[in-house]
C-alpha cells in the first residue's frame, strides 16, 4: 500500500487529493510540520529537503507534489488522471503538469514577494503572463485538456485554490471561479478537503 507523509494545511492537499482521486487504499502518516517533525533525521531520510509531501511506494519514494502526481497516475491507469503514451493529449497534460511547479509556484512568490526580475530572465516571464495563460487555457473547461479531467487538474486546480480563494493573492477571474467550483465539486476534493484540515 501506498504511503503518503501529509501535514495539516499545507501543499499536502494536492496529494490527498490525487489519493482520493484513484480510489485505491492509501496510509497517511502525518508529520505535523507546525510542530518541527520535518526536520528530524528519519524523515529527512526521506525527502531531503525536509517538505511534505513525499510518497512510498514499497522500494520507491519520492517527493514533489507534482511528481507525486505523475507517479501516481502512471500506477493507477485504471483511474484514469494521464492520457496514455501515444494519446496527442498527453502533451498538453505533460504541459501544464510542469506548468505548476514552473510558472504558477514561482508567480506565487512573486506576488507574495513583489521581487521584481527580467521577465525574459526569469522562467516564468512574470505573474501577469501565467495567469493570463492560464485564463485563456481555462476559459473554455471544464478541465484544462478539455472534457477530461487528469492528474494536471490536480496541480493547477490545487495552486488556483490557494492562490486565489485562500489566500486571495491572485485576483478572481470568471474562468478561475468557474474552474475552482468545479474541482471543489469532485468528492475526492471535498473528501480531501476535509482530511487536509486535519
Ligand atoms: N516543491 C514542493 C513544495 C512543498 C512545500 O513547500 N511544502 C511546505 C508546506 S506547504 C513544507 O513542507 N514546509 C515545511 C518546511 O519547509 O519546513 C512541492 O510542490 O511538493
Amino acid at each position: 500500500m501506498m504511503k503518503l507523509y501529509w501535514s495539516p494545511r499545507t501543499r499536502s492537499f494536492s496529494a490527498l487529493w490525487l489519493m482520493e482521486e484513484t480510489g485505491q487504499p492509501y496510509e497517511r502518516v502525518l508529520i505535523d510540520i507546525s510542530k518541527g517533525a520535518q526536520r528530524t533525521r528519519e524523515y529527512l531520510a526521506i525527502n531531503p529537503m525536509g517538505k511534505v509531501p513525499p510518497l512510498q511506494d514499497g522500494e520507491a519514494t519520492l517527493a514533489e507534489a507534482a511528481a507525486i502526481c505523475a507517479y501516481v497516475a502512471e500506477r493507477y491507469p485504471q483511474a484514469k488522471l494521464a492520457p496514455p503514451p501515444g494519446d496527442p493529449l498527453r502533451a498538453k497534460y505533460l504541459y501544464w503538469l510542469f506548468f505548476g511547479p514552473g510558472c504558477i509556484e514561482p508567480a506565487m512568490v512573486q506576488v507574495a514577494t513583489k521581487i521584481d526580475i527580467s521577465p525574459t530572465a526569469a522562467g516564468w516571464g512574470d505573474a501577469q503572463r501565467v495567469f493570463d495563460v492560464l485564463d485563456v487555457a481555462l476559459s473554455k473547461g471544464p478541465w484544462i485538456l478539455g472534457e477530461n479531467f487528469s492528474a494536471s487538474d490536480i496541480v493547477i486546480g490545487s495552486a488556483l485554490n490557494f492562490a486565489v480563494k485562500l489566500f486571495k493573492m491572485v485576483p478572481a477571474r470568471p474562468s478561475f471561479e468557474r474552474y475552482i467550483d468545479s474541482c471543489a465539486a469532485r468528492p475526492a476534493f471535498v473528501r480531501a478537503t476535509a482530511l487536509a484540515t486535519g
